[in-house]
């Protein structure tokens, strides 16, 4: 008898979201119900796929154009299906994933303007009807996010963009998130951390209750 395959479950924000504190809390949810939850991310998640990331990240590329980042981050994604994601849903254990197809949505398509249609070709292309089984959307205010990222000593290559490139980033996951609210749930990540966490962990709980 073959495993039920196992569900897939991402993560994304806008810059200062505080999705890494989010990550632990959507952890404590989904571990009681799939006690072999693989944590990874995006871009990254293989050894081809943190190579990938830390040509995307660094500023030795400034000036990267759009489409070279579309495809690299693409790249890196189809290694990560193809070594993770897929075969570990396949073996019946889930996947918690920071950030994945939706972020190239909001930051290559809102964020540099390439827009949806084309990420939309690359979407299908890799991953046929393939998508996540949930997504939370950690939704701050641009200026809020920025002001507490502003306190990261280093910043990368996208944590460097103004403002009004990450307005644009927040409005495409909006969008997304508008189009399907079967599969998004926004969190308003505005608010204090306990807040925060406990937003998190009622829509999580509901989202494993209705399945
Ligand atoms: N990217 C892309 O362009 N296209 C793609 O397809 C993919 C990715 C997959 C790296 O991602 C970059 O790749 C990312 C998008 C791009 N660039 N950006 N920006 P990443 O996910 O690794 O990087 P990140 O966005 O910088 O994520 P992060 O490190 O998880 O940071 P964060 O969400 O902005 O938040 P944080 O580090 O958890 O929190 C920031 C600070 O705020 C920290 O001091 C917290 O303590 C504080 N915080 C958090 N929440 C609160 C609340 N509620 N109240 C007060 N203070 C808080």
């Amino acid at each position: 008898m073959t495993a039920q395959r196992g569900r897939f479950i991402t993560l994304e924000g806008v810059e200062g979201a505080g999705k890494t504190t989010a990550l632990k809390t959507v952890e404590q949810c989904l571990r009681a119900h799939a006690p072999g939850l693989r944590i990874t991310r995006e871009p990254g998640g293989t050894p081809l796929g943190e190579a990938v990331r830390e040509l995307l990240l660094s500023h030795s590329h400034e000036g990267m154009s759009a489409s070279s980042e579309v495809l690299l981050m693409f790249a890196a994604r189809a290694e990560h299906l193809d070594k993770v994601i897929l075969p570990t849903l396949e073996q019946g254990d889930w996947v918690l994933s920071d950030r994945f197809t939706d972020a190239s949505y909001a930051y290559q398509g809102g964020g540099r303007g390439l827009g949806i249609d084309r990420i939309a070709v690359l979407e299908q292309w890799l991953q046929g009807d393939f998508r996540p089984d949930l997504t939370l959307i950690l939704d701050v205010p641009v200026e809020q996010g920025l002001s507490r990222a502003a306190e990261r000593a280093d910043p990368d290559r996208f944590e460097a963009e103004k403002g009004e490139f990450f307005e644009r980033v927040r409005a495409a996951y909006l969008g997304l998130a508008a189009q399907n609210p079967q599969r998004y749930r926004i969190i308003d990540a505005s608010q204090p951390l306990d807040a925060v966490r406990d937003h998190i962990r009622e829509c999580v709980e509901q989202w494993l209750n209705r399945r």
